[in-house]
């Protein structure tokens, strides 16, 4: 049965990691320019992935939930990185993958996401295959009723939001930086959320441990 991890406890490495941006960028090293926007973004208001999906849509001044190269530019200097000209066409380079002259939301936060070894990697893929119960690459409230028990949720108990609700929410905290919410939680989706967390613990056998207890792997 998969316990959920209090949102308290989430919340607090979320802002933990907002805090730990602001430090790295203050402390005069040099550093690679995705890695200094990484750190602008989550530096911002909104923390997490959260924080890298609104950097996302700022920069997207025509709403085609696409960046293109002036838009990307205009967002670089607005975030206050001063990078030259050749530099920025390189980082859009190396965001758009497809090389299609595009950068989208999934190439964006793909970059963008903090990098993870690949013992973490594997925790978050064997939770993911434990929620996703009917093997089809994404889960949904479908697949979670068949290993979420909401019988020790103390709102389920008090009688203040049924299994559907408990469930929605949960859905819900993977695709905050989703492009379209659709109640799909994609494998990108898990491994994009957790890579916000991961970069609050410092500790590979923590996070871990982490991960196991969340969803008694
Ligand atoms: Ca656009
Ligand atoms: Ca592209
Ligand atoms: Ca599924």
């Amino acid at each position: 049965m998969v316990k959920k991890m209090h949102r308290e406890d989430l919340f607090s490495k979320e802002n933990a990691l907002k805090n730990l941006a602001k430090r790295e960028l203050a402390n005069g090293q040099e550093k690679d320019s995705m890695h200094k926007l990484r750190l602008q973004c989550f530096s911002r208001g909104a923390t997490g992935i959260l924080g890298l999906a609104r950097a996302f849509h700022v920069m997207d001044d025509d709403g085609s939930k696409t960046l293109n190269l002036t838009e990307f530019k205009k967002g670089i200097n607005d975030l206050g990185l001063d990078s030259n000209e050749s530099d920025i066409e390189d980082l859009f380079r190396r965001f758009d993958t497809d090389d299609n002259g595009h950068i989208n939301m999934t190439e964006f936060l793909m970059k963008l996401r903090p990098p993870m070894s690949a013992s973490r990697l594997s925790i978050i893929e064997k939770a993911f295959q434990k929620l996703d119960s009917n093997h089809d690459g994404h889960f949904s409230i479908a697949d979670l009723r068949h290993v979420y028990s909401v019988r020790d949720h103390p709102m389920y108990q008090s009688g203040e939001l049924t299994e559907a609700d408990i469930l929605k929410n949960f859905v819900k905290n993977f695709e905050a930086g989703a492009p379209n919410p659709d109640g799909i939680v994609t494998k990108d989706d898990f491994i994009n959320y957790y890579s916000s967390i991961s970069a609050s613990i410092d500790n590979d056998a923590y996070f871990d441990l982490v991960l196991r207890q969340a969803y008694k792997l």
